[in-house]
């Protein structure tokens, strides 16, 4: 009898300490929560894989700080969420979207399309940029369109959709893959290769500071730019994604884009309703 005795005095205080125990650990999560409720590695705090090479989306002014459409305009989203803290990290493109996925950034923010692959490791914000694939090329190449891309060696970011666009319908152009965009276009301008694949904005931009030209403009629309997060986090998703849409809707977006598209044609779908 004493011992049944103890024994259901024991079994009473393991319940009790258990139940204790899960209501001060609930009472912790909602605590975390309320302190850090989109689950970032630091709550006040945006760690942002990006480019510092991908002007003018997001790159390195000449006192390293980082600069460009998709910097500016996630800048503001950030702030519309409460963070006035946003830190810029340049990686290699082919590093951000698996780093992002792994938590050691926030959000990879750098033109990243959206697609069903790269979905598969990250979720993606809205959409806010959707524009052209850009084939670029010097005055001399003999390179003057798709069908004159045979034969010739073309540079590629690796892990780019210029890279497997091009695996897919260039398949007699010999692909030379590179980590950054630096490099590609280093390349191209010493005549290693006879034309680079990147995205159409960074393209007008070397266009203007190398005398290169476009020898083809192939559309994305189907894959527009998003905001990169790491899976199952929907409260931080749903945060962006309003933000992304009131900065659209007030025209703060139309403003940055003018600002670093200067003559781009503008996605009716991304400017205020009203307009
Ligand atoms: O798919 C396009 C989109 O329509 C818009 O033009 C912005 O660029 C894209 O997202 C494609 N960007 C490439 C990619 O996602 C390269 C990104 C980069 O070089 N930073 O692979």
């Amino acid at each position: 009898m004493k011992s049944q005795n103890s024994f259901v005095k024991l079994a009473a205080a393991l319940i009790a300490s258990v139940s204790l125990f899960s209501l001060s650990s609930s009472f912790a999560t909602a605590a975390d929560k309320q302190a850090n409720p989109y689950g970032l590695i630091q709550p006040n705090e945006l760690r942002v894989a990006s480019l510092g090479d991908a002007k003018p989306y997001t790159f390195t002014d000449a006192s390293g700080n980082f600069t460009g459409f998709d910097v500016e305009f996630f800048t503001d989203v950030a702030k519309r969420i409460g963070i006035n803290k946003v830190v810029f990290i340049g990686q290699d493109f082919a590093g951000i979207l698996p780093s992002v996925a792994n938590g050691r950034y926030d959000v990879g923010v750098a033109a990243i399309g959206i697609t069903p692959a790269r979905s598969k490791t990250v979720d993606f914000s809205d959409g806010y940029l959707a524009g052209y694939l850009t084939v670029l090329t010097r005055k001399d190449s003999g390179v003057t369109d798709v069908n004159s891309l045979a034969k010739h060696r073309m540079a590629v970011v690796q892990g780019t959709l210029q890279e497997n666009y091009a695996v897919q319908h260039f398949t007699q152009t010999d692909l030379v893959r590179f980590p950054d965009n630096n490099a590609a276009i280093s390349a191209l301008n010493n005549g290693t290769v006879d034309a680079d694949f990147l995205d159409y904005e960074a393209a007008k931009d070397y266009a203007a500071r190398f005398n290169l030209i476009h020898a083809a403009d192939i559309p994305s629309f189907d894959a527009p730019a998003g905001f990169a997060i790491a899976k199952d986090k929907p409260e931080f998703k749903a945060a962006l994604n309003k933000a992304i849409q009131a900065s659209m809707q007030d025209g703060t977006w139309k403003k940055l884009y003018e600002k670093w598209f200067p003559g781009s044609p503008m996605p009716k779908q991304y400017l205020p309703k009203s307009s």
